[in-house]
């Protein structure tokens, strides 16, 4: 089989990085990856709840970006580039990744469950990105871990991926309590006020 000399690239990019022995606190902390750039709608989810919580994107290895915490993401295709699947898994950990949020759609979404056996141990959040691909994303044999959300649900991808990097960084518990706080005083603030208008105030409100 051969390699387009586009991808060669980014697999000689990836373990030159990889070589490179960087201080993890410059490296990005989450990568994400997606079968194809028609993902990308469902996986903007995982930059969101990422930023919301204080990450930046890291667009260049050598030349971070002032927010400690940061994640990356590149298109990987399991089926057309199965040799960047390899070279992605296999450098995570030397380029300092500590969790791969990992998307896929189609009834072979196999960029997922591949990815969390090239990583291992480094964990991956598969995220099916159609109905259709849960199955063969959160279908792995015993022995070979994979977590995954439901289908599209990338915005938790991202929580998840935050809630096992803040075991470490307390920085990122805290922004995790607050998100969460401000999810409550959300709903706390809507019972009252459908408590206090009754129903038809409380649907007229908005109009
Ligand atoms: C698209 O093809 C899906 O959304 C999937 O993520 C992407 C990549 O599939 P493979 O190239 O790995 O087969 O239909």
């Amino acid at each position: 089989m051969t390699t387009a000399p586009e991808v060669q690239d980014l697999i000689d990019r990836l373990e030159t990085e990889a070589d490179q022995e960087r201080d993890p606190a410059e490296t990005p902390d989450v990568g994400i990856i997606m079968g194809s750039d028609s993902d990308l709608d469902v996986m903007a989810g995982a930059y969101e709840a990422l930023e919301e919580l204080g990450f930046a994107e890291q667009t260049d290895f050598e030349n971070p970006p002032e927010s400690r915490f940061t994640f990356e993401s590149y298109v990987v295709s399991a089926h057309r580039t199965p040799e960047l699947m390899y070279a992605y898994g296999e450098t995570a950990a030397d380029r300092g990744i500590d969790v791969i949020i990992a998307g896929a759609g189609g009834k072979s979404a196999d960029l997922p469950n591949m990815t969390a056996s090239i990583a291992y141990p480094i964990p991956v959040i598969g995220v099916p990105v159609q109905e259709k691909s849960v199955d063969s994303v959160i279908g792995m044999p015993t022995g070979a871990p994979i977590t995954a959300v439901d289908a599209g649900k990338s915005f938790n991808a991202g929580l998840s991926a935050a809630q096992i990097i803040s075991r470490e960084h307390g920085e990122i518990e805290q922004q995790l309590v607050a998100f969460h706080d401000s999810q409550l005083s959300d709903v706390g603030e809507v019972s009252k006020e459908l408590h206090d208008l009754g129903i038809d105030g409380f649907r007229e409100r908005d109009e």
